[in-house]
């Protein structure tokens, strides 16, 4: 039996995060595949292993837990798996990052495309995009990155903080060339880190599935569309 088992589409996105985790982390799990997640999405929330509107959604195996709400998801196996730094302030920063990253995926897809992008949108929507960028350079920079050594925030190896710095801008820069040049443009001590933790062997790996089983997809549907469109990818 798996360590976990996953529910997420078939599709990096939010999963990703928790695919990433777990990988970095060593562990084994099982994708519950997307008519089971269906299935549990429409029926009874007292059938549900934990109440959730949507995926991701994680059980532990060996301790029948679960748990939804991507960031949620990330402090229970930042916790369980000892991806955490010691500090209480770097925990919490660790939580910042990923609610950070959930935040910018929501805002790249307009909420789970509630609208469309459009070239107008788009246009005015890249600055806010170049500010979250900077977020993570500023937070680099207070914390000792360079642009071929360090951490996200300071630590002698990667932590979850860096896996999610990883998973969130390598997914999106692969899929979508013009956001990586905005990134090695406006942020380039978070695209070296970014660089670095993405090329380790298990999340080098897990890249390598994705883009095997998911192929370009990012998001799927029709704001997936909309952001190639605008982005010439
Ligand atoms: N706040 C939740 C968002 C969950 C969410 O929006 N899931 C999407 C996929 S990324 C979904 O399929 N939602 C279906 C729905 O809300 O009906 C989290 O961070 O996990």
């Amino acid at each position: 039996m798996a360590d976990y088992y996953f529910y997420y589409w078939h599709m990096p996105f939010r999963g990703q995060f928790v695919r990433a985790a777990l990988a970095f982390a060593g562990k084994t799990w099982t994708e519950a595949g997307e008519g089971v997640i269906s299935d549990l999405m429409h029926g009874s929330v007292s059938l549900m292993p934990v109440p959730f509107m949507g995926p991701p959604m994680l059980i532990d195996t060996k301790t029948d837990f679960a748990i939804a709400q991507m960031p949620a998801i990330l402090l229970y196996l930042g916790e369980s798996l000892s991806l955490m730094p010691n500090s209480h302030a770097m925990r919490a920063m660790t939580l910042k990052i990923v609610n950070d990253a959930n935040d910018v995926i929501d805002e790249i897809t307009l909420d789970g495309g509630r609208a469309m992008w459009t070239t107008a949108s788009w246009e005015k929507f890249v600055p806010r995009l170049e500010k979250w960028m900077s977020f993570w350079e500023e937070t680099g920079r207070r914390h000792g990155l360079t642009a071929d050594a360090g951490f996200l925030l300071g630590s002698k190896g990667p932590e979850l903080a860096d896996v999610v710095t990883a998973t969130l801008w390598s997914t999106m820069a692969e899929r979508f060339p013009k956001i990586g040049e905005m990134l090695e443009e406006t942020a380039p001590l978070t695209a070296g880190v970014t660089r670095r933790v993405s090329a380790l062997p298990a999340l080098a790996k897990l890249s390598a599935k994705a883009r095997h089983d998911y192929g370009d997809a990012y998001c799927g549907g029709q704001i997936e569309a909309s952001l190639r469109a605008v982005l010439g990818a």
